[in-house]
């Protein structure tokens, strides 16, 4: 039977909804990420998990109050006794802690991060408007070029398919297989742009035997073969779909997710000249595909330099559409600060005009981190008809606000340094706090401690 046609008049329209990663109780800054250099730079600083989960809530709220719905998605079970279980260390919880941190702090630091939060990174999700089966894909990203990033596919897929759970309407597929040729970073390396002449999926890639050129001090974390992986998992057709390099001097100066240095909203994009490789064909390709409606605002490294696009992370803000069709930026704080970023974000009001105001948010918590506010967020296109269908309670109105923000208060510290990490109390509180979550999320059971 031929697919039915998704595109046709008739189709609920879609809306571009966001689940945003909730911040854990974990929340610190152990430097696990070598070439995001906000990780190394914060490395052991103490942290306040408390003050950044009502950071990340604080920007949901922004972000409702400007009309727009959003989505939760739960922290992960850390630290994660499992995966300390399977390195060899046994006996109790108390004492698998007590002989991790023994051998290895950092090792028990990877297994407590809180890395989850960050949501860009979960998956890559195509909305059925562009799959040949009418159907909306998820591919929960393997994240296998980072330790401790690696150990979130399973928990994550289990999570979206708790969510994403009727398989008339949603697929949540397994990750790719575990292997550095399969590095897949999920939707911070994949952007989607539409117009009226149909969307491309432009998925950002940094590895590949036939890369034109390779990043010398830094890891390109995105394979060529994994985005051609996710593309037909999710069930794009070809003309729709864009794979191109990184910018291999942008890896280089931090930019370790294309998400660094380019944002995208319908037919608009935001780029730095050191994104991608050959910006010139890129835009060439794009326009092939969306025609004269696309509109593309390019940063030069002299207006604003990468450096300071990658400590203050003017791209990695959320490029969001209000009901009455005008356009929001929210940009971190840091960008405010730092003056290319801000003047780059001003031209964007003042004289392109593709946006109507730039909305800063504090997310200073995770920005240690290397982590902005579109990388809190997972964006998924829905028709109406699919938004009803999903399972949990995970959109965010004013009573699950305050619930979040209550449970945030009750469960989180304000203070967390490394050798925390092995306090067994520290390890009760982290499963009570998220035993709870999952309760008035309605997610039920996700977590293996909740299945002993
Ligand atoms: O994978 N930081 C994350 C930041 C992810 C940013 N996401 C996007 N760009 N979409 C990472 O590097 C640091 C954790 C630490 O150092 O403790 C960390 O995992």
């Amino acid at each position: 039977m031929p697919p039915p046609s998704h595109r046709g008049p008739g189709r609920d329209a879609d809306r571009e909804y966001a689940f945003d990663g909730l911040v854990g109780p974990t929340h610190h800054h152990a430097g696990l990420s070598f070439g995001n250099l906000a990780s190394v730079a914060h490395t052991g600083e103490p942290a306040n998990p408390r003050a950044s989960a009502l950071e990340g809530l604080s920007k949901l709220d922004t972000i409702r109050r400007l009309g727009l719905a959003r989505a939760v998605l739960p922290p992960h079970e850390r630290p994660y006794l499992p995966a300390l279980r399977r390195l060899g260390f046994s006996g109790r919880d108390s004492e698998v802690l007590e002989r991790a941190y023994a051998a290895s702090p950092a090792l028990l630091a990877s297994v407590s991060s809180a890395s989850s939060m960050w949501a860009a990174n979960a998956a890559t999700v195509s909305p059925s408007s562009d799959s040949t089966d009418g159907r909306v894909h998820l591919v929960p990203a393997n994240l296998v070029s980072m330790f401790h990033r690696s150990l979130e596919a399973e928990t994550t897929t289990r999570v979206l398919r708790r969510v994403f759970a009727d398989r008339e309407r949603f697929e949540v597929h397994d990750a790719l297989p575990q292997h550095p040729d399969y590095g897949d970073e999920g939707a911070a390396n994949h952007t989607r742009l539409a117009t009226s002449k149909g969307s491309v999926h432009l998925f950002g890639w940094g590895r590949a035997p036939e890369a034109i050129s390779r990043p010398a001090r830094y890891p390109a974390r995105q394979t060529l073969a994994a985005s051609q992986a996710v593309a037909r998992l999710n069930q794009l057709r070809e003309s729709d779909v864009v794979l191109w390099q990184q910018h291999a001097h942008g890896i280089d100066l931090g930019a370790f997710h294309s998400d660094v240095l380019a944002v995208a909203h319908a037919e608009l994009l935001l780029v730095h000249e050191l994104a991608f490789v050959d910006l010139t064909g890129l835009t060439a390709r794009l326009r092939a595909r969306l025609g004269d409606e696309l509109r593309i605002v390019v940063a030069a490294d002299e207006e604003l330099p990468a450096s300071d696009a990658v400590a203050a992370y003017p791209f990695n803000s959320e490029l969001l559409e209000l009901a009455d069709g005008s356009r929001v930026i929210v940009a971190p704080s840091e960008s405010r600060e730092n003056p290319p970023a801000a003047g780059f974000l001003e031209r964007l009001v003042e004289s392109e005009g593709v946006v109507s105001r730039v909305v800063y948010v504090n997310v200073n918590g995770s920005m240690k981190n290397g982590g902005g506010p579109a990388c809190l967020r997972l964006r998924v296109v829905l028709t109406d008809a699919e938004r009803a269908a999903l399972g949990a309670r995970v959109f965010v109105d004013d009573a699950l606000q305050g619930e979040l923000e209550a449970w945030v208060q009750k469960h989180y510290r304000d203070r967390l340094v490394p050798e925390d990490l092995r306090d067994p109390a520290f390890l009760n509180e982290t499963r009570q706090a998220l035993d709870e979550l999952t309760a008035f999320l309605q997610l039920g059971s996700v977590y293996d401690f909740q299945k002993t």
